[in-house]
């Protein structure tokens, strides 16, 4: 039942066109060490008590955008990914309500605007986590969850499923190639200081940049994940040259892009 179901899942997946996907037992939440400090008010059991399989959803950030970002491009992109994932995550809820497994699905995100992320800057479940329990790939230093396909660019949703269907090992292999790109590009140092070991952003750091950004109309910032060299995606759009973020002078398709569509 649980691999005919996975089949059928796959299916429709596939008919979305979604490029990644995983499943994750819920009760992988309870099991793994991996989840230290996170509260069990997270667990998908906490929040949908009937849960029994967390289905979770993956859409790339493409790697020409994303290097002209902070840009009204990535802003463009970001918003339309963030849609389909709300989307695609919604009817594949209703797929599986129809094969007779109520569902719900989470939001991408989950915050009304960036202050309200100022007094408590989390969301009520960790779709990062559930990428990683789900065999979506590791823990970067950038604290995304990186992919063998998409290194870190990529966002993820989650569907809570009372289904259960046949899961996804956890990934073993660390993909994180600790050269630091993400700690020294980053603008506001907040993946890197004494009281932040890195994989630990400083939140409230990257929320100002954001809201900085976002007076101009191009947040977010995705600095840390464009310049990661994890992916298969650099290969394939032929990015393989990460001296072109250490130069002063960018490509002037960049400098093109980022001088279109920004409030003043
Ligand atoms: C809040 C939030 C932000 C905030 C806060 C940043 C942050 N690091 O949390 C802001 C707005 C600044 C932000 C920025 C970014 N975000 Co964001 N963000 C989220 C959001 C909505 C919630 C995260 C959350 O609350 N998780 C729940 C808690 C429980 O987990 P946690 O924060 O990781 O904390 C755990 C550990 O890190 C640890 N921990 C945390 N702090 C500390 C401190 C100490 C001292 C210790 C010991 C432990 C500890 O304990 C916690 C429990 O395990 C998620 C979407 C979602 N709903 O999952 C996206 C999400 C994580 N963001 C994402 C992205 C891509 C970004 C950006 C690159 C911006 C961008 N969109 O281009 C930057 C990168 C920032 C970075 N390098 O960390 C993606 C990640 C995709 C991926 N491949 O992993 C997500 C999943 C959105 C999505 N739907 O895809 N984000």
């Amino acid at each position: 039942m649980a691999d005919k179901l996975r089949t059928i899942l796959a299916a429709r997946i596939r008919h979305q066109d979604i490029p990644l996907y995983g499943v994750a037992p819920a009760d992988r939440w309870r099991a793994e060490g991996a989840l230290e400090g996170m509260p069990e008010d997270f667990f998908p059991r906490s929040i949908y008590p009937e849960c029994r399989s967390v289905v979770v959803i993956g859409y790339p950030i493409s790697l020409p955008i994303i290097d002209t970002a902070p840009s009204i491009w990535y802003h463009e992109q970001y918003k339309t990914v963030n849609s389909l994932l709300d989307q695609s995550a919604y009817r594949i809820s209703l797929v599986l309500d129809e094969l007779g497994h109520p569902s719900v699905y989470v939001p991408r995100d989950g915050y009304a605007n960036l202050s309200a992320l100022k007094e408590r800057p989390m969301a009520f479940f960790s779709h990062r986590h559930a990428a990683y329990l789900a065999g979506l790939g590791t823990f970067g230093w950038n604290n995304m969850l990186l992919t063998e396909r998409f290194g870190p660019r990529v966002r993820f949703t989650s569907i809570l499923t009372s289904a259960s269907i046949e899961p996804d090992d956890i990934m073993t292999t660390d993909l994180c190639l600790h050269c630091g790109r993400c700690v020294d590009h980053c603008p506001v140092h907040a993946l890197w200081s004494e009281d932040y070991p890195s994989r630990i952003t400083e939140k409230e750091l990257c929320r100002q940049r954001s809201e900085q950004l976002n007076i101009k109309g191009i947040s977010p910032c995705g600095i840390c994940i464009k310049v990661c060299p994890v992916g298969k995606d650099r290969e394939d759009f032929v990015r393989t040259d990460m001296e072109v973020y250490e130069k002063d002078v960018h490509p002037a398709s960049w400098e093109h892009v980022r001088r279109y569509g920004v409030k003043p």
